[in-house]
């Protein structure tokens, strides 16, 4: 999927410098469409991602994954400790992207003190924390959204995923799954 965006992409480019000022929906297929990740279910491993080790689970029966068999998973040792989860896309121009993933939260907390933070770095604007999620995640999987907005160049976004955990608070695990990157 890189591949064809990076193709899209430079179709694009080619046909805006032959058609000069006109902008717009072009006559080729739409670059602003699908999932570009090539593995947004860790069901690859690693794959597509820069991944701390043992981040990539398979999940069993009393902790399945949202889908199919693998998730990535957070924390939840009481040691303190921090592991790190990211991924870079291309955003063509015009585009926006939007992410979506899956997080579910297992802990024994009662206060802030571990968490997932979510960030989203794209070329042009300070990297921002989205989301930062801690103990009342919820114990079912739950859904999250984030956007890129658009510009008029190509741009990388950056998503990373931190998990940050503190000793002698409790346990907080927080798993992550379904990670979509979507164009439109
Ligand atoms: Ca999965």
């Amino acid at each position: 999927m890189r591949a064809f965006v990076t193709t899209a992409s430079a179709a694009v480019l080619l046909l805006l410098a032959t058609a000069g000022a006109s902008h717009g929906q072009l006559a080729a297929d739409p670059p602003c469409t699908g999932q570009v990740h090539p593995n947004p279910g860790f069901e690859r491993g690693t794959t597509g991602w820069t991944a701390g080790p043992r981040i990539v689970v398979f999940g069993d029966a009393p902790r399945p994954a949202h889908t199919g068999r693998a998730y990535a998973a957070f924390a939840g040792l009481d040691v303190t400790r921090t592991d790190l989860l990211r991924t870079t896309v291309t955003v063509p121009a015009n585009c926006d992207l939007t992410v979506r993933f899956w997080v579910r939260t297992t802990t024994t907390e009662t206060s802030r003190s571990d968490y997932l933070n979510v960030g989203l770095a794209v070329t042009g604007i300070p990297p921002k924390t989205r989301f930062s999620l801690a103990f009342d995640g919820g114990a079912q999987w739950r859904e999250y959204a984030m956007s890129s907005g658009t510009a008029t160049t190509e741009r990388t976004a950056t998503v990373s995923f931190v998990g940050s955990e503190t000793a002698g608070n409790g346990t907080t695990a927080f798993d992550v799954d379904d990670a979509t990157f979507t164009l439109s």
